[in-house]
């Protein structure tokens, strides 16, 4: 592929032919339904290792893959590890860097704002929960030609693709940790991504495990979210 045959060239429209409308009092109530849904989902750290169907992860990563991005250009790579070993390596490299989190790096205020959650540096999950997605983004994306075409709002397109993948798997039925071992370098090296790719996340995916506890934790009002002009 050469650098301009990326969605190149002159726009090309079509007719939006996948927009559907609803009646007002039919869209309250989509809106409503949608909103109770996503209530529901937990962030859980405590995974079964009951094996999950991969169709049902590819069907997910298709819906991430349909977010909005900079200038279309998909800066985004989804790295899917589902073997015992790999999943082993990741653990340790993660929870070396997150004992130098807890024990050194954090600073007592950052501390403070995560025991309510009840975090540790022990990450038994990335071993337990069946599937972990780590979530690249793409400086650049590179052509067959080897040449590099550069990629915009990368952070942001790949943050809204992980919401979209986020929703995605709670709509399905899994649950989901959206881990952020920092750095997370050495997921590059274990996942054979190039240089050109930062990972943003570690999604670990599974169903909750059968005593699957979490924190007692609210989200915040819409007064609190939001302003109206
Ligand atoms: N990465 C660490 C610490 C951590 C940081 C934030 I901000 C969180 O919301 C949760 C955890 C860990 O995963 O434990």
């Amino acid at each position: 592929m050469s650098k301009l045959s990326f969605n190149q060239g002159s726009p090309q429209f079509i007719p939006l032919s996948t927009y559907q409308s609803y009646p007002e009092t039919e869209m309250l109530e989509r809106a409503q339904s949608f909103y109770q849904d996503m209530k529901r989902r937990k962030t859980i750290r405590e995974f079964s290792n009951r094996p999950v169907p991969r169709a049902v992860i590819e069907t997910c990563l298709l819906t991430a893959g349909t977010a909005p991005s900079g200038a279309n250009h998909q800066p985004w790579h989804f790295a899917v590890v589902t073997d015992t070993a790999l999943k082993h390596k990741i653990r340790v490299e993660a929870e070396i860097e997150e004992r130098e989190f807890y024990e050194r790096r954090a600073p007592q205020e950052w501390k403070d704002a995560l025991a309510p959650l009840g975090t540790d540096a022990d990450k038994p999950f990335l071993e337990t929960a069946p599937y972990l997605i780590a979530i690249f983004g793409q400086k650049a994306t590179m052509m067959d030609d080897g040449s590099a075409v550069k990629n915009y709002y990368v952070p942001e397109s790949v943050s809204i693709a992980t919401g979209f993948l986020i929703s995605a798997l709670h709509h399905a039925g899994l649950a989901t940790l959206t881990h952020t071992p920092s750095p997370m370098g050495f997921l590059n090296q274990l996942l054979q991504r190039p240089d050109n790719e930062k990972p943003y996340i570690l999604l670990v995916v599974g169903y909750p495990a059968e005593d699957c506890m979490v924190p007692n934790i609210q989200k915040k009002p819409l007064d609190q979210i939001a302003s109206f002009f």
